[in-house]
């Protein structure tokens, strides 16, 4: 056993270790697990004892690995707040394979060794490709510890939520400890959310991580060592688990087979919603409401902020300013609105003053206490406050209780704010580190943790008491929760937004590195505030990001108090006009975007994409394409998004297509590798208007991305359209309650792999369970001069509101007189300048189409 121990230094003093970057506290034994000692082989991988210490390596899966180890001798607690049971318990039977230098073991995908003589752990795939090595051994010092892994040149990094800053995450070192950071920039670490997993891809070939610790956790991808990348916590367990794609879409999936994928949200949610801190009166928010409808602005949601309360009491109304707030939310229903009301988890401190909340909580003793049982008071925004102990089932089955009345009356979603936990008025932000929790929980040992263990899960344990409380009171329908801060898996029981972002064109940029690596590590259904939270955005900020929202998963406007008016009519009506558009435009694509809702919740592959999860191979060597690609980004697998990298620049910018044939968004031309100059006139933007002119590049370069140079204008974000793909889009509504008038329109995008799915369901209940969903799988491809159009059949029970299809062919130039057949029956085809469109009934028994 290698067991050091190091000379005794007062307890607090910090000191670097010569051979780490990283403080360890100096008087803490240091042990080093470099030697194998003894190995038992299991049907499902291996167990070790390394230097004395516990170590198991198991396979979950053939492409899924758990790695745990105990310092003391024995593995630690087998529970976790982030993995689905079900998965952490899956297990999958290996071959063993042991020599004289090392133990290991193989499954269907992966190779694994330890060396006996180092403890290197090395993984591979079967045909040798170095997935991750140890880089030096584990060392502890106490309970800390830090595990280095080898790090390629040509490695980058993904994941970890919301961290501000790049895409790639390489070349940076990050902590999670949730933390309420108002105004934060790009250089500010930690914000709200701790999320421990991350996407490594080296020679096109990707790889996750999830470091299962809830501890003050932290990462450094080549920051402190040219050739290392590491994580680390000061305590908790080593529990990390490693799966192998290739793809990183197939990471990303298994990321939701571990800890589940968000579920099917409510239709509504995706809708434009509209917010500010605070709309501080009834009859402010009818206002709003009708302006909204009379200016034609489609929105589906309004959001009630603090104010809306009782001296900043959660679960109350202030009645002077809300004089019927039932009556509020019946009107607002009536004019197709869902209300959004904040409920914050700090009680009110309020003894034998009939605070249900307060008195309730505590005849249930279920308020966290400090370290000598007391009561743990703080101030947050209602003055003294106590807070729940979301890690006991009982406590948060309690917290569900509160949403009664309001979910009863109508409200239809809740925000769960300040749930890092903020506390006002202390330095460190939050809960003392002494503070206790109890641990009441199926699954896990009973026992009480101190705040330094639960701080990272206290956010998404709330969120979890939210949603199942809401699920128990309306058990058939999806609940709506949005919360600020969590931890892996929660986006289970919440979407997400990315906090107290600021009103600069910075935030306006940042705003998509964050919701795509947020979408990478489970978080889906995510938003930014458009607009901008602290500050108020210039006119152009507005409209820009307006635009941007249109393509991102939550499209919510909201800013802080003090602020300017942020409602898209602010500015006047050149601006309002264009901040309509973008908005309407997400109304037509509501079925394209509801479809990619769908496909989240089963697979967990988010509605916004990095290019390099839609086209893995698009750099030739197998970098990720985005490296390359400044601010672009997938909208779903067909739909490019391509702000500028700069948006407050006026120069043209570059933009790479990936390899394969595109279409501008906007007119429906195709876009020509030869040079083709795409219909633009600078001097007369307008809009639906398409952008950018390639760059000549030999047609023999079809592989390669395309490279096209876009000039900005106010009025246009350039989206292109990928070549093979089938969009659905609807009339346009001004709320998604209302029912959509006209024909469903399919847009055919003639290219390779032609194929596009649509979803349906009632867009609020469960029904979809029981088959009552609509799916429409469909294809196109061109045979002999002639375009085949195929419709499936309706799958599931769910009606639809058409009756008729609109099938638009784009990329397809028919014969001077074309003609059409559709299941055999000729039909004359209306063609204009770049479209071929055919309306037929929906019969629902599927259609085939040919085009000559
Ligand atoms: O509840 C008020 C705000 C809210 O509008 C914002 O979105 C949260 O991130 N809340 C923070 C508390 C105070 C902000 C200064």
């Amino acid at each position: 056993m290698h067991i050091r121990r190091k000379l005794l230094l007062p307890f607090s003093l910090l000191v670097a270790c010569p051979a780490f970057g990283y403080s360890f506290a100096a008087d803490q034994t240091t042990l080093t697990l470099s030697t194998v000692e003894n190995a038992t082989p299991l049907p499902n991988g291996l167990t070790l004892t390394v230097s004395g210490a516990a170590m198991q390596i198991t396979a979950l899966r053939p492409d899924v690995l758990r790695v745990r180890i105990g310092r003391g001798g024995a593995l630690p607690e087998d529970a976790s707040w982030a993995v689905l049971p079900a998965a952490r318990t899956a297990t999958s039977s290996v071959q063993q394979e042991s020599n004289a230098d090392s133990v290991g073991f193989s499954t269907t995908a992966l190779h694994v060794t330890v060396d006996r003589h180092t403890a290197t752990l090395r993984v591979t795939d079967l045909a040798g490709h170095l997935l991750q090595q140890d880089y030096r051994p584990v060392e502890y010092h106490g309970n800390s510890f830090r595990l280095y892994k080898q790090m390629q040149p040509d490695e980058h990094f993904f994941g970890l939520g919301d961290k501000v800053g790049p895409l790639d995450r390489r070349g940076m070192a990050f902590t999670d400890w949730n933390t309420d950071t108002f105004g934060y920039q790009e250089s500010t670490d930690p914000i709200y959310k701790s999320i421990p997993f991350f996407i490594s891809m080296s020679g096109g070939r990707a790889i996750g991580v999830l470091f299962d610790n809830t501890w003050r956790s932290s990462f450094d991808f080549g920051k402190e060592l040219v050739d290392a990348y590491s994580f680390g916590a000061p305590d908790g367990p080593i529990d990390y688990y490693l799966f192998y794609g290739p793809t990183p879409k197939q990471v990303v999936e298994t990321y939701a087979w571990l800890t589940g994928p968000s579920p099917l949200p409510p239709l509504w949610s995706l809708g434009f919603q509209q917010s500010r801190y605070s709309y501080e009166s009834q009859a402010r928010v009818m206002e709003i409401a009708n302006r909204l409808r009379t200016d034609k602005i489609p929105a589906d949601a309004l959001y009630l902020d603090i104010d809306y309360q009782k001296n900043n009491r959660p679960f109350t109304v202030d009645t002077t300013r809300f004089p019927d707030f039932t009556g509020m939310i019946d009107e607002l229903a009536r004019k197709q609105f869902h209300v959004v009301a904040i409920t914050d988890l700090h009680i009110a401190y309020l003894p034998d003053q009939g605070y249900a909340p307060f008195d309730t909580g505590m005849a249930g003793d279920h308020f966290v206490k400090n370290a000598d049982g007391s009561l743990y008071i703080a101030e947050v925004w209602p003055g003294p406050a106590v807070f729940p102990d979301f890690t006991r089932q009982q406590s948060r089955a309690w917290w569900g209780t509160l949403y009664k009345d309001f979910y009863k009356e109508g409200v239809a979603g809740f925000w769960n704010d300040m749930n890092e936990p903020a506390i006002f008025k202390v330095a460190t932000k939050t809960m003392p580190d002494t503070v206790q929790h109890r641990i009441d929980e199926p699954g896990f040992m009973s026992r009480t943790a101190t705040h330094l263990e639960i701080h990272n899960v206290f956010g998404m344990q709330n969120t979890r008491g939210t949603y199942e409380g809401l699920l128990k009171l309306k058990p058939d329908q999806r609940p709506f929760v949005l919360t600020r801060a969590s931890y892996a898996g929660g986006q289970r029981y919440s979407a997400t937004w990315t906090g107290d972002n600021s009103s600069t064109w910075n935030h306006l940029r940042l705003t998509t590195p964050m919701l795509l690596n947020l979408g990478l590590s489970g978080f889906g259904m995510s938003g930014a505030d458009v607009g901008g939270f602290a500050g108020t955005p210039q006119p152009d900020l507005l409209t820009k990001w307006i635009e941007l929202a249109t393509f991102q998963p939550i499209d919510r406007d909201h800013t802080a108090k003090g602020t300017a008016d942020q409602e898209p009519w602010v500015h006047g009506p050149r601006q309002e006009e264009i901040r309509r558009r973008y908005i309407n435009e997400r109304y037509r694509l509501m079925p394209y975007l509801y479809t990619l809702a769908e496909e989240m919740s089963r697979t967990g592959v988010p509605i916004v994409r990095p290019l390099f999860l839609e086209f893995p191979a698009a750099a030739p060597d197998g970098h990720p394409i985005d490296l390359d690609a400044g601010g672009e980004y997938m909208f779903g697998p067909d739909l490019l998004i391509a702000p500028s990298p700069y948006p407050d620049e006026l120069d043209a910018y570059d933009l790479q297509l990936p390899p394969g044939e595109w279409f501008d968004y906007w007119t429906g031309d195709k876009l020509d590798r030869t040079g083709h100059i795409i219909s633009r006139d600078a001097e007369q933007p307008k809009l639906p208007a398409g952008a950018g002119q390639p760059i000549a590049t030999p047609a023999t370069a079809a592989p390669t991305p395309m490279p096209l140079l876009i000039k900005p204008t106010l009025e246009e974000l350039p989206v292109y359209v990928r070549g093979g793909s089938i969009v659905p889009i609807q009339p346009l509504v001004q709320s998604t309650v209302e029912t959509p008038k006209g024909p469903l329109t399919l847009r055919v995008y003639v290219g390779e792999n032609c194929h596009g799915t649509l979803y349906q369901d009632d867009g609020i209940s469960f029904a979809y369970r029981n088959n009552a969903y609509l799916r429409v799988e469909s294809t196109c491809e061109i045979k002999n001069g002639e375009l085949h159009i195929h419709i499936g059949e309706h799958q599931g029970t769910f009606q639809p509101w058409w009756k008729e299809i609109a099938v638009e062919v784009y990329g397809w130039r028919p014969a001077a007189k074309p003609t059409a057949t559709a299941n055999g029956k000729s039909l004359t085809p209306s063609v204009a300048k770049n479209t071929v469109t055919l309306t037929l009934p929906d019969t629902g028994k599927g259609l085939d189409l040919l085009l000559h």
